[in-house]
C-alpha cells in the first residue's frame, strides 16, 4: 500500500512544474500561538515563502487524510478547531488508520516532507531536551527525526525553554549538522544570540543546499538544523527571558504538566507574562525562517538541475 497525499493545488502545480517547496508545519497553528494570531501568522509565513520564490506547503492530517499544502479555508478551519491531535512520529500513522484530525510537530512535518519530496521545511523552533530531562527523560522526538530523514529543517535554534546545551549535546550524539547561518554563536529563539559556539557556520543559502545534498551523496542518512538568528530588531534578551522562563517552569511543575502539553503550557505562559512580546517575536523568527528557507529550497533545484 502506498500512503494517500492530498495535495493543495498550488503544490500540485508546483510539483508539476519542478518549483520549490518549502514544507511548513501545523503544530505552531493549533498549539503554539493563540486564534486569531495563529491563522494570521500562517497566512503571512505562506506569503513570506512566496515572496522570495517558493511555493509553501503547510501539511496537516485532516479527517485521515494526509495534506500536503493546505487551502486557505482548510488553514482557517485548523486555527479555530478544538482538540486538534499533535502528531509526531510516533503517532501520525495511527491518526491517519483512525480518520483522525492532527497537525504536525516538526518530526512528523518531516516525515510528511520527505514522502512528498520536499527537502526544506520552516518552522519557529525545533524541540529539544527539556530542562530537568535527567529526571522527567522529556526528550523532544523532533531530535531523533533530524538523525534519520533528509529534511534541512531552519529554526531559529531550538525553543530557549529548553535545556540548550544539552540539547546540543543530543544532535551531536546523534550526528545532526547545527549550522549557525551568519554568525558564530547559536541563535536561542526568541534572543540572537547565546554563549554556545556553533558547530558549523554558513552565510549563504546555496552552501546549506549543497550541504544536505551532499550528505545524501555521501548515504549519511537525516536531516540538518539550521539555527537562523532572529532580526535583532525583533529580540527579546535573554536577561529578561530568564526570570520569565524560570517561572513558567516552577507553575508547570507545580501543576504536573507532562509529555505533549509541556510545550504549548510553557508557550501560552511566556505570551501572557510578556504581554504579548514573546508572540510578537515568535512571529517575527518564524517569518525570517520561512525567507531563508524558501533561499534553501530554490538552491537546491538549481543544483538537481
Ligand atoms: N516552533 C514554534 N512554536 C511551536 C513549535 C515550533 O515557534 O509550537 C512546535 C513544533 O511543532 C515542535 C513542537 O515540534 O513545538 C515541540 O514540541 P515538544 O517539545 O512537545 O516535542
Amino acid at each position: 500500500m502506498t500512503i494517500a497525499i492530498h495535495y493543495s493545488a498550488e503544490v500540485a502545480h508546483a510539483r508539476a512544474e519542478g518549483l520549490p517547496i518549502v514544507a511548513l508545519e501545523s503544530t505552531i497553528i493549533t498549539h503554539g500561538m493563540p486564534f486569531p494570531q495563529n491563522v494570521e501568522t500562517a497566512r503571512l509565513v505562506e506569503d513570506d515563502v512566496r515572496n522570495a520564490g517558493a511555493v509553501p506547503a503547510t501539511i496537516a492530517v485532516i479527517d485521515g487524510l494526509l495534506h500536503v499544502g493546505l487551502e486557505p479555508a482548510q488553514l482557517d478551519a485548523l486555527g479555530q478547531a478544538q482538540n486538534v491531535a499533535k502528531l509526531s512520529r510516533a503517532d501520525i500513522a495511527a491518526c491517519i488508520a483512525t480518520g483522525g484530525t492532527g497537525a504536525t510537530t516538526v518530526a512528523a512535518t518531516m516525515i510528511a516532507a520527505h514522502l512528498a519530496g520536499i527537502h526544506v521545511f520552516a518552522t519557529g523552533g525545533i524541540g529539544g531536551v527539556h530542562r530537568g530531562a535527567e529526571t522527567s527523560f522529556d526528550i523532544s522526538a523532533d531530535l531523533q527525526e533530524l538523525a534519520q530523514t533528509p529534511v534541512t529543517v531552519v529554526g531559529a535554534g531550538a525553543k530557549a525553554i529548553l535545556d540548550l546545551p544539552k540539547t546540543f549535546e543530543v544532535l551531536e550524539t546523534l550526528g545532526v549538522p547545527v549550522i549557525a547561518f551568519g554568525q558564530d554563536y547559536l541563535p536561542a529563539f526568541w534572543s540572537a544570540t547565546s554563549d554556545l559556539p556553533a558547530p558549523l557556520r554558513m552565510d549563504t543559502a546555496a552552501d546549506i543546499a549543497r550541504a544536505q545534498i551532499t550528505r545524501s551523496a555521501m548515504g549519511l542518512k537525516g536531516g540538518q538544523l539550521v539555527a537562523n538568528p532572529i532580526p535583532q530588531a525583533d529580540e527579546i534578551g535573554a536577561e529578561i527571558l530568564a526570570p520569565i522562563i524560570a517561572q513558567a517552569l516552577s507553575e508547570a511543575e507545580a501543576q504536573k504538566i507532562s509529555a505533549k502539553s509541556v510545550t504549548p503550557f510553557l508557550l501560552g505562559r511566556i505570551f501572557e507574562l510578556t504581554e504579548g512580546r514573546s508572540l510578537t517575536a515568535n512571529i517575527a523568527l518564524v517569518r525570517n525562517n520561512a525567507r531563508l528557507a524558501a533561499q534553501i529550497a530554490s538552491e537546491m533545484v538549481k543544483l538537481a538541475g
